[in-house]
Parts: C-alpha cells; structure tokens; sequence
C-alpha cells in the first residue's frame, strides 16, 4: 500500500465516527466526489502539508481534506501478503499488533476484511493469511484453537465469528460506522444479520444437486430482493452501505457466480433491486479489493462439492 489514511494524517486527527460527518463520507469515500481519483492522488501531499501548516484550520476544512485523504487511501491498492503454510514461522503472537487472520478464500473471513478496508484501518490491522489447505500447526495450537478463520488477535486476546467480529471491529475501531443509529433500521439490521447463515445454507445446500434450482433458493433470492425494497434511501439492504451489505456480499458473490456455471441461473433475472445492488456494491473499493478471481472460485467450489 502506498500511503494509509492514518500515516497520511497528522496526529491526534483521528477518524472516529463522531468526528467524521456522513456527508464527507458519503461524498468521498463513495466516489460520489466531483472530482477524479488521479484528481486526489496529485494533491495528497499537498494536502497532507496543508493541514500540518494550519493547526487552526476550521474543523469543517480538516474534515473535507481528511475526507479526501481517506478517499485516496482508500482507492490506493493494498499489496497483499502472501498466505502462510505449515513451513511458516508464526508472527511474533501478542506482541500489540492488531492481526485478522484470514483466508483469501473464504468468504466468513472476506466478510472481516471489507470491514477492516472499509473503517480505513489497512495499516492498523495487518492482514495475516492462512493456507488452509495447508495449515501451520502454530495457528491451532497458538492463535485460535476452533482452527477457522476469520479470528482477530487484539489486546491480548483472539476472537472469532465473522459476524461476531464484524460488530467488534465496528465498536473498538475508528471509522466511518457500520452500523446505522435508527432504530428501525437497526432492528432490521439485526433480523438479516440472524437470516444470513439460513440463507447461505439453502443455497449451498443446492448447489451439487442435479436439476434446475430449487424452490428453497428461488425464494431465499426472492426474500433479498424484498429485503432490498424496504429502504428507499439507497440501493444497499438498510439503504446507506453497512455490515448487513458486508455479511451477504461474500455469498452472493459465489452464489451468481456457482448458479450461473452449474445451473445455467441468472440471480438477478426478474430481481432488479439485486441487479442494482451488485452493480453498486462493485463501486466499492474496500470490497472490489477482496474478491478473487472468478474461475478460482469456480474450481473450488466444484472441488468442494465434488462436481465435474
Ligand atoms: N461461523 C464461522 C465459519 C468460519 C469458517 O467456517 N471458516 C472456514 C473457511 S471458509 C474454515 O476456517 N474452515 C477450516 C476448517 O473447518 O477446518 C464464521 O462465521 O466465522
């Protein structure tokens, strides 16, 4: 990664949610922003050196250049580690680096990153992937002894659970929330959040089986694009991007792309509100950034499932 939102930033300028308006958020990091990226890239250091010579700034200038700075670090492509096998060393465990170990593969574990490149938080959790299929016998017996991934290593402790984390990353980290603070939209929030596994399981389930798709996933896709439809406000599941988005767009990633290949089933065929939201969920840089290629996940799919 070239530059990062934090070591761009002068210190204690910090990215919270209460000191980032939604506005600069939603103009900038949403690539809404009149202005093109190479725009922003040429005036990142002078930016930067703006806001270092003007310490009495007006808290709203501060803002929109940490606004754009954060749209430039987040538009900035993330080199990535390559994945650790049973001849890796293990980090150095406990040492107050924050670690989300991960698998490039796996969806629970995408679920974490898009969150951590989503808050802006790259150079404050380091990325640590796993070969599952070739596991480091460290990672079990020293870091997370369910042996899954996503797990966080943070403050001295490991936790796991993607959806669990995706809350935890939320509440311990800066930026912007994932969450929205209306109540209704919270509660739905919460229903989708508790759906997710049901309809993962039903499409999964699916899949090696012989035939067209069946009922129970025609009306789990079905169930999305009424859930699409109750908010106006955008084209996203509690209208404004957030971790119900983050928890499903893993899943329907594989899920188009597995219909399509075995079943000859266009997801979005008569389901336009799911039309959109794909379409704008690949907007977004924090989860473009972490998906892989397509025939990959083909291939391991049917290697899963043990399909020809
Ligand atoms: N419920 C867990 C599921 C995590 C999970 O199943 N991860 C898979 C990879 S996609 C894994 O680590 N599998 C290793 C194993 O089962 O041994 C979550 O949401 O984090």
């Amino acid at each position: 990664m070239e530059k990062t939102v934090s070591s761009i930033l002068p210190s204690p300028l910090t990215f919270s949610r209460t000191n980032f308006p939604e506005r600069f958020h939603n103009c900038f990091l949403k690539s809404r922003s009149p202005f093109s990226l190479p725009f922003y890239k040429s005036k990142l250091g002078s930016f930067v050196t703006h806001l270092h010579r003007n310490p009495k700034l007006k808290p709203e200038r501060r803002f929109k250049f940490f606004a754009m700075a954060a749209a430039v670090a987040s538009y900035t492509k993330e080199e990535l580690p390559p994945s650790l096998d049973a001849t890796a060393e293990p980090p150095a465990l406990f040492d107050g680096t924050t670690r989300l170990y991960i698998s490039y593969v796996c969806p629970f574990a995408q679920r974490t990153w898009i969150a951590r490149n989503y808050k802006g938080l790259q150079d404050k959790i380091k990325l640590v992937p796993i070969d599952l299929q070739n596991r480091p016998a460290w990672y079990k017996e020293k870091v997370y002894s369910v042996n899954k991934v996503p797990s966080l290593e943070h403050n001295n402790e490991v936790k796991g659970e993607s959806l669990d984390l995706l809350k935890y990353i939320d509440e311990h980290f800066e930026g912007p929330s994932l969450l929205p603070d209306d109540p209704e939209k919270k509660k739905f929030a919460e229903e989708l959040l508790a759906y997710s596994d049901s309809f993962n399981v039903a499409s999964f389930r699916d899949l090696p089986a012989k035939g067209d798709v069946s009922e129970d996933v025609e009306a789990a896709f079905n169930k999305i694009e009424e859930s699409l439809s109750k908010f106006g406000d955008g084209p996203f599941f509690l209208g404004q991007f957030s971790a119900v988005d983050i928890a499903y767009a893993p899943f329907i990633e594989r899920f188009q792309l597995f219909l399509a290949e075995l079943k000859n089933y266009d997801i979005t065929k008569g389901r336009p509100k799911l039309a959109l939201w794909i379409e704008e969920l690949n907007k977004i840089n924090a989860y473009s950034q972490t998906k892989r290629d397509s025939q990959e996940l083909i291939d391991s799919a049917k290697k899963k499932f043990g399909i020809n």
